[in-house]
């Protein structure tokens, strides 16, 4: 095997690397960034690409992040229910959010926890009612949690938003 050799200099530029290295490891990393909304997704067996698809008020699932769409909320929780596996299929229902108040509208069913989900694009500024299931959950003005936050108790709905929140959320949290 071969020995490797540093020359001086460039043995001094390795060790400040790892004393910059140690220094920059000493301040607090900044979260990691939510997760993307899926660049694509399924309807009716096909795939589509995922702002196509949410665009079109359909009732969707993201699951394990994956994107699947259904022509209604009965049909996305039953879906739902048989696609999640493991600990997702044991915290259902999901946290569910809606374009419009009362319930209507498009949706999307979010199962994954924890962690922040970013809404998709033209999904942004768009809630307007929401259902927490069997998690609690939090919105969030901004995407990956910034701005302000509203917190969604376990097991709530809500058929309208609260005083400056319509159309507001760009990101959710599953607890
Ligand atoms: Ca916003």
């Amino acid at each position: 095997m071969r020995r490797l050799r540093f020359p001086a200099a460039g043995l001094a530029a390795a060790l400040s690397a790892i004393l910059a290295t140690s220094a920059l490891s000493a301040t607090p990393a900044p979260p990691p960034d939510a997760a993307p909304f899926p660049s694509v997704g399924t309807y009716e067996d096909r795939a589509f690409p995922a702002e196509e698809l949410v665009t079109r008020g359909l009732a969707c699932n993201v699951i394990a992040s994956r994107l699947s769409c259904h022509d209604s909320q009965k049909q996305a929780d039953a879906a739902g229910a048989a696609e999640s596996v493991g600990a997702l299929a044991s915290c259902s229902p999901p946290l569910t959010v809606w374009m419009a108040s009362g319930f209507t509208g498009a949706s999307l069913n979010y199962y994954d926890y924890p962690g922040w989900q970013n809404l998709p694009t033209s999904w942004r500024n768009e809630v307007s009612s929401w259902r927490s299931g069997c998690r609690a959950g939090r919105l969030s003005d901004y995407v990956n949690g910034g701005g302000n936050s509203i917190g969604l108790p376990a097991g709530d709905t809500a058929s309208t938003m609260p005083a400056g929140w319509d159309n507001r959320a760009d990101a959710i949290y599953r607890y």
